[in-house]
């Protein structure tokens, strides 16, 4: 890559940009127009190393691995593009010539509305892994035109506003019309005989639809390694419409244009929870088909090579279920277009393709109703239908009487299609993200696949990547790192384990101290400016940032923080150390116990902070529309990371990764990927509390739990109990709380985890009170932090399951 030289060359460069993208003197320049400049010159400075990533993959006829996810949660680009190719401080330099500050511009670019949460996240660490490692890997998802939504907080309530992130243009796109596929929804599919006995099929009267692909650069660090993200948009031409005049009549058109408008218009609200049909599910088709049906039409022009061999050159990956109709598209591709025998086409397929399980809560496991699925996808029915009678018929083999069996495994069931079990049957690995949760795969959700595929399944415990949320969100601590063990853990993160060697270190604890508290002033600085209060930097921030949900518990942490306040109140004279509560999270927008939670915490928040008896002791904020953006301000400023979903449910998490390589002490329960993170830093360096995953499968199983027994013997649960529905918290009621809490028993044991939780906030002000033994354990949790790097969870699916390697470009 040409890279300009220094300063000057970048004002050069950036003078003539400018003057052809905006028509303007620089001085008459926007901050946004400056920042899209800024876009354009890397995009210009990469071209020519994405172009030759692509031919050096075909020259080389590289294995490569598409990861198909309906969420990408990118993040700014501008930033993490200029550190990846070297360039930062040029062009912070460059711009201070010209009187911007790079700080200013970066808040230019809004946050892309691709994603939800950790799921979408962990898509785009991985994508940047790839990249990184000089590994071929692209992505591919669609282009919503509009995000999940812009979170408002209103008298207290979440207010959601339409994320249209695309207004002012995406400069990182580029729009390939040449490179545009149809896919093909409704009409009518049926198996004919052809003239030589064979069976062919026949679909008629479909509508189709055109996919445009968007593709964004995926930048490697320091190498020159470009690969793509392909983002796919619905259109339709003139001609798609008159055929559908010719089909129907005009409201079969109208219908149509409309449909097609839909398609890529929302992300919709999924988190783990369940959500979306008809139109989500013309989402995920059309993402599977556009996308195979590009990747086949590449393997063919450039890899020249046989559909037989299709899975020695690719694999491709599938990020939860969402993008299962991968195992039929594909099959469709192999049987219809190629003319395969159904044997060969299935062995290609599970050849190919890998899954991912990212949730045993049954409520997101997908399933669709036979009629809409086969109303929507005639031929991809058949299809299914045909996997699943081979299928049945061969485990009812294997299996004799045992109709339980086939229940389990089957994908047809009940009326409805089962995703996850479509997509174990049509992969060659299954994995879940952390170990208790692939565990717990085994055990229990995939339990009757796992006694008939026992050496497909495996673990990959999530990572999360350093570049973002330690280079770029935490310069300070990285500048420190680099002082105190070189910089080759920039590179190779797993030598972060060298900062064992100064944990114990007086000096380095002390910078490191002054660190955290120069990065908690930032935090004071932004909040400030946003909400007009002040928060201060010598109490604990103890943050918990994620989707709001019954089972990741914020209402077990809100509680905590009601019980403090009622102490104190109760004593005057108490005396705690000071503490800041931050909370960020959105809740989706049809689930009432997740928005009432977020009320309940500012309606306490606001209570407390007014309380001028408690408030120099305890201040609570939500802080609106947590994103990647302000991810990177708090990750870096934690003291402590609440991580207390209720142990069994989370299946990985990746925000306590972010918290452990900043530094923030984990304050968790026996869930997800905390497990291994307290395994790795030793349970002194963290604090663990409440039920174990057994424990409460055990209740869920046997019951022996009552809710009204707690409120019953616990008089601190009593109280708070009753307050939330007696008017004493501001005056305001919070009964679908209360109810989901005892008349419903606590599904997610809020009640029974409280005592220890309680216990849990002791031994966090006691572990503090010694500030060397806090740093201690501090720089312990950054030493071990490499381990759940992302590259060293994309170097195992690489190895393990993708059978891909390195190429240099
Ligand atoms: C989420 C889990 C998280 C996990 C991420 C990434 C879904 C369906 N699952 O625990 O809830 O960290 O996936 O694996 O969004």
């Amino acid at each position: 890559m040409k890279k300009w030289q220094d300063k000057e060359e970048f004002k050069k460069i950036f003078t003539e940009k400018a003057h052809v993208l905006w028509e303007k003197e620089l001085r008459d320049l926007t901050l946004n127009e400056v920042y899209q400049t800024i876009a354009y010159m890397i995009r210009d400075l990469v071209s020519e190393d994405w172009i030759r990533t692509n031919e050096v993959y075909a020259e080389q006829k590289a294995k490569q691995v598409y990861y198909f996810s309906i969420e990408f949660l990118l993040g700014r680009l501008l930033q993490s593009n200029l550190i990846g190719i070297g360039l930062e401080d040029i062009c912070r330099q460059g711009l201070e010539d010209l009187g911007w500050k790079l700080e200013d511009v970066v808040p230019q670019e809004r946050d892309p509305g691709l994603g939800n949460g950790g799921l979408g996240r962990l898509a785009a660490c991985f994508i940047d892994s790839l990249a990184a490692l000089q590994l071929p890997g692209h992505g591919c998802s669609i282009r919503y035109q509009y995000g999940l939504f812009n979170q408002r907080i209103v008298d207290g309530q979440q207010v959601e506003l339409p994320d249209n992130w695309l207004v002012n243009g995406y400069p990182w796109e580029v729009k390939r019309v040449d490179k545009a596929v149809n896919v093909r929804f409704g009409g009518n599919a049926y198996m004919r005989p052809t003239e030589d006995g064979e069976l062919e099929c026949v679909h008629e009267n479909y509508s189709s639809v055109r996919a445009v692909p968007y593709d964004v650069p995926v930048i490697g660090y320091h190498n020159d390694t470009v690969n793509t993200l392909r983002l796919w948009r619905a259109e339709y031409s003139r001609e798609d419409l008159y055929r559908e005049l010719t089909l129907g009549d005009r409201h079969r058109a109208f219908r149509y244009k409309n449909n097609v408008q839909l398609i890529s218009r929302f992300l919709y609200p999924e988190d783990s929870t369940e959500d979306g049909r008809r139109l989500r599910l013309m989402q995920e088709y059309f993402m599977v088909s556009a996308g195979l049906q590009s990747i086949v039409r590449h393997y063919k022009r450039k890899y020249k090579e046989s559909m037989y061999k299709f899975d020695q050159y690719i694999a491709i990956h599938i990020n939860d279920t969402h993008p299962a109709l991968v195992v039929p598209e594909l099959m469709r591709i192999l049987l219809d277009e190629e003319g395969m025998a159904w044997e060969d086409a299935w062995d290609i397929t599970c050849r190919t393709v890998a899954y991912t399980n990212h949730t045993i809560l049954p409520e997101a496991m997908e399933k669709w109703s036979i009629p809409m699925f086969q109303s929507l996808l005639p031929r991809i029915y058949l299809i299914v239908e045909e996997i699943n009678n081979r299928w049945l018929k061969e485990v009812r083999r294997l299996y004799p009487g045992d109709e339980n069996k086939a229940r389990s495994v089957a994908i047809l069931w009940d009326g409805q299609v089962h995703m996850a079990h479509l997509s174990v049957l049509g992969s060659h690995s299954v994995n879940g993200v952390a170990e208790i949760h692939s565990q717990i795969l085994k055990d229990s959700t995939l339990h009757q696949f796992y006694t008939i595929f026992p050496n497909r399944f495996s673990n990959k415990t999530n990572g999360v990547t350093h570049r973002r949320w330690l280079i770029e969100a935490n310069p300070q601590l990285s500048d420190l790192i680099d002082e105190a063990i070189g910089d080759e853990w920039r590179l190779e993160p797993s030598k972060l384990i060298r900062l064992k060697t100064v944990s114990s270190d007086s000096a380095f604890l002390d910078k490191l101290a002054k660190v955290k508290k120069a990065r908690k002033e930032i935090l004071a600085d932004y909040i400030k400016k946003e909400y007009d209060t002040n928060i201060a930097v010598d109490s604990i921030f103890d943050i918990q940032i994620k989707r709001i949900h019954l089972y990741k518990r914020q209402l077990l942490n809100i509680l905590g923080i009601l019980h403090l306040y009622y102490t104190l109140k109760a004593n005057p004279d108490l005396r705690v150390r000071p503490h800041t509560f931050l909370f960020g999270g959105k809740a989706a927008s049809g689930y009432g116990e997740a928005k009432q939670t977020i009320k309940l915490i500012n309606v306490v928040a606001n209570m407390i902070n007014r309380d001028k008896q408690v408030n120099k002791q305890l201040k609570v904020l939500f802080l609106e529309n947590y994103n990647v953006s302000l991810g990177q301000l708090l990750f870096p400023a934690a003291d402590v990371s609440e991580q207390i979903s209720t142990a069994g449910k989370e299946a990985s998490g990746t925000g306590n990764m972010k918290f452990m390589m900043n530094g923030a002490i984990t304050l968790g329960t026996m869930d997800g990927a905390n497990v291994e993170i307290c395994r790795e830093v030793g349970m002194e360096h963290c604090v663990i509390f409440g039920l174990r995953a057994e424990e409460v499968m055990n209740y869920y199983m046997h019951g022996g739990y009552s809710s009204w027994n707690m409120y019953s013997s616990d008089p601190r649960i009593r109280q708070l109990m009753n307050s939330l529905v007696d008017g004493s918290i501001n005056g305001e009621h919070f009964g679908m709380l209360y109810e989901s809490l005892l008349d419903r028993n606590d599904e997610f044991f809020v009640l029974k985890d409280f005592a220890a939780y309680c216990e849990a906030h002791t031994e966090i002000s006691r572990r503090y009170a010694n500030q060397k033994q806090w740093f201690h354990s501090s720089a312990i949790n950054i030493a071990h932090s490499g381990y759940f790097s992302s590259d060293r969870t994309i170097q195992q699916y690489a190895s393990d399951i993708w059978r891909i390697k390195p190429v240099k470009v």
